[in-house]
């Protein structure tokens, strides 16, 4: 059937998705939804390598963001100690451990709700020594201006991670201090200053599957797909209003991440927070629905990982590689 200008972008991919056909994808049989992901994932990438970024929280805690699930919103009572903004110093040791691990890109989040001009400058720095190493770069500060976009652009920045977390429907449920409309601007100040972009989400919040539906199709009819997609099973903290939501069918979460691979088939589809959670075998099966990226290293921002040394062998027994750097 020949297919109309309007379904096919000039990158060849769609950005046209209907909530139905996203809902068709995602109540196929599983087998045979995993079955499309994984064709689609080999068209793309080789299913052998995972990208891995390690994170550190540059600035903890204290955050006037009333986001519902985070333990750094200083609006809820978590056990997180508020930490002052790093030194560069500080950052480049953490990244030096982060390479010498074998990871390739270091991503460096603050928990501001958006970084004032001098703020800027100073992350600048961090950015040109982290680079100094050989490292990518990636940055999650909250909302930026089209100038500060642009700021970080020149010193050097090659992703910036900034999430719609969820449906825009949902999204009120999660979220009152910033409208969905702010997160989009955003991202086309980002895209617009010529930085990678790393948008993804949050599932596991209560949610229901029209809204992972939604969040996905969200992504998928950006103007360009997000070259990163981390899809991020909410890690419960106590003290945050999301402490003690039903948990999700761990079949769910794997098939979100075919879902996110199907649309978006030539991105790097992140199996991100909550993995501590997750049983070896279900790794390799997010991996085999089309995953091809993890963080890496204990820590996320200021929850746990898996230690870098178990990740190592889990790769080892699935035959997974690390890949090298993208080329900038
Ligand atoms: N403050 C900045 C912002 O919100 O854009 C940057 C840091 S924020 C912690 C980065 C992302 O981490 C959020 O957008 C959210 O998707 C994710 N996140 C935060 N807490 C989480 C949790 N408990 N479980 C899963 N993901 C979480
Ligand atoms: C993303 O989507 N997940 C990462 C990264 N981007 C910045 C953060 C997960 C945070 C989990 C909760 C924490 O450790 O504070
Ligand atoms: Fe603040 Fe970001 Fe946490 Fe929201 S997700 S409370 S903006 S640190």
């Amino acid at each position: 059937m020949a297919v109309s200008c309007a379904e096919m972008a000039l990158d060849g991919l769609r950005h046209d998705w209907s909530r139905e056909e996203i809902l068709g994808l995602f109540g196929q049989p599983f087998m045979d939804l995993i079955h499309q992901a994984q064709t689609y994932h080999r068209q793309f990438f080789d299913p052998n390598e995972v990208q891995v970024s390690t994170l550190l929280s540059i600035k903890t805690g204290g955050c006037p963001e009333d986001c519902a699930y985070c333990p750094q919103s200083g609006r809820y009572e978590t056990d997180l100690e508020r930490e002052r903004l790093l030194s560069v110093n500080e950052v480049v040791a953490a990244a030096e451990t982060a390479k010498s691990r074998g990871s390739t890109r270091f991503c460096m989040g603050a928990a501001w709700r958006a970084p004032k001009d001098r703020e800027i400058a100073l992350v600048a720095e961090m950015i040109g020594a982290v680079k100094a190493l050989g490292m990518e770069t990636c940055m999650t500060l909250g909302m930026l201006t089209q100038s500060q976009a642009q700021r970080l652009k020149e010193a050097g920045l090659d992703y910036y991670n900034h999430n719609l977390d969820t449906s825009p429907e949902y999204y009120p449920c999660i979220i009152s201090t910033r409208t969905y409309q702010d997160r989009l601007e955003t991202l086309r100040h980002v895209r617009d200053a010529g930085i990678s972009v790393c948008c993804g989400g949050i599932v596991g919040m209560g949610e229901d599957r029209a809204d992972r539906a939604g969040l996905l199709q969200e992504l998928a009819n950006l103007p360009k797909h997000p070259e990163s997609v981390p899809i991020n099973l909410l890690v419960q903290v106590e003290g945050t209003p999301l402490h003690g939501v039903e948990a999700l069918d761990p079949f769910e979460f794997i098939r979100t991440i075919a879902v996110a691979r199907i649309l978006m088939p030539a991105s790097r589809v992140r199996l991100s927070a909550g993995r501590t959670a997750m049983s070896d075998e279900m790794q390799a099966l997010c991996f085999l629905a089309g995953a091809n990226s993890v963080f890496y290293g204990e820590k996320l921002l200021t929850t746990d990982n898996p230690e870098a040394d178990e990740d190592k062998r889990l790769f080892e027994r699935l035959g997974l590689k690390f890949i090298s750097p993208d080329v900038h």
